[in-house]
């Protein structure tokens, strides 16, 4: 491949620095590639290598002391959109920033495959209402998300579902937000509570899904090759960055 030719993703140029490998910290393993055909980067992959979990999630991070505790989460962090654990007085969180014009921070969980009811409740805190998105997804590895809810760059919280994108209105900046959804995984429906208000059951953005089992938290739209792709001379960091902070992660039946 040319130079000139940035498929998105992980594709390019992989070594990995293997378990028992005597240089590598700890028992992961090491990937280190290039990604987009552009910055070098490393990834740590807990062993042995697992794809699904028995368990669901209750995660405050208040007694996280570095990403590396949180081994089952899958987090995606590049240098412009930084994954990071963060506090202020004595509340842990998870911190997203992102000056990334072409790229976005990403954290998804993967919990125990569900077929019937699903309670997802979660805070949100914007550090700003007028630039910056933020995106949450549920769904499974093919149907990535039958449910999305966006915090838009205009401030607006946006619903989609198989009816199309709704507009549930303004959301605060700098105040958290509490998220709660009741799933009903064999109707392919949910219901959404955003700080005590619930809204009118919706149906799956998605064809019939048989099963939920992961969460994607992500400051921005999913990319592909022709969903912004990267322009190299306008490759800068963006003049504003986005915060959102993510805390009180819970999943369960
Ligand atoms: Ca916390
Ligand atoms: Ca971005």
């Amino acid at each position: 491949m040319g130079s000139i030719i940035k498929d998105i993703g992980p594709c390019n140029y992989q070594i990995g620095l293997y378990e028992g490998l005597n240089k590598t910290p700890g028992d992961e393993m090491w990937i280190v590639y290039s990604m987009s055909k552009e910055d070098i980067w490393i990834s740590s992959i807990p062993v042995p290598l697992h794809s699904n979990t028995s368990e669901y999630v209750e995660e405050n991070f208040n007694s996280i002391k570095g990403l590396q505790e949180l081994s089952n989460w899958n987090i995606y962090s590049p240098k412009w959109a930084s994954v990071k654990i963060s506090s202020n007085s004595d509340n842990q969180y998870l911190e997203f920033s992102d000056e990334d014009p072409y790229d976005y921070a990403k954290v998804f969980k993967v919990f125990k495959e569900t077929t019937d009811k699903l309670k997802v409740k979660f805070t949100l805190l914007a550090k700003q209402n007028d630039h910056g998105r933020f995106e949450i997804e549920i769904g499974n590895t093919s149907q990535l998300n039958p449910i999305r809810i966006s915090l838009t760059e205009m401030g607006r919280l946006v619903l989609s579902s198989w009816e199309g994108d709704q507009d549930l209105g303004a959301f605060n900046f700098d105040e958290w937000l509490n998220f709660e959804l009741d799933i009903d995984v064999p109707a392919n429906s949910f219901n959404l509570t955003f700080n005590q208000k619930t809204f009118n059951t919706k149906v799956f953005n998605s064809k019939k899904v048989n099963f939920i089992d992961r969460i994607t938290f992500r400051t921005g739209l999913p990319r592909g090759i022709f969903i912004n792709p990267v322009t190299p001379n306008t490759d800068l960091p963006s003049k504003q960055k986005a915060i959102f902070y993510l805390d009180n992660v819970k999943i369960s039946n």
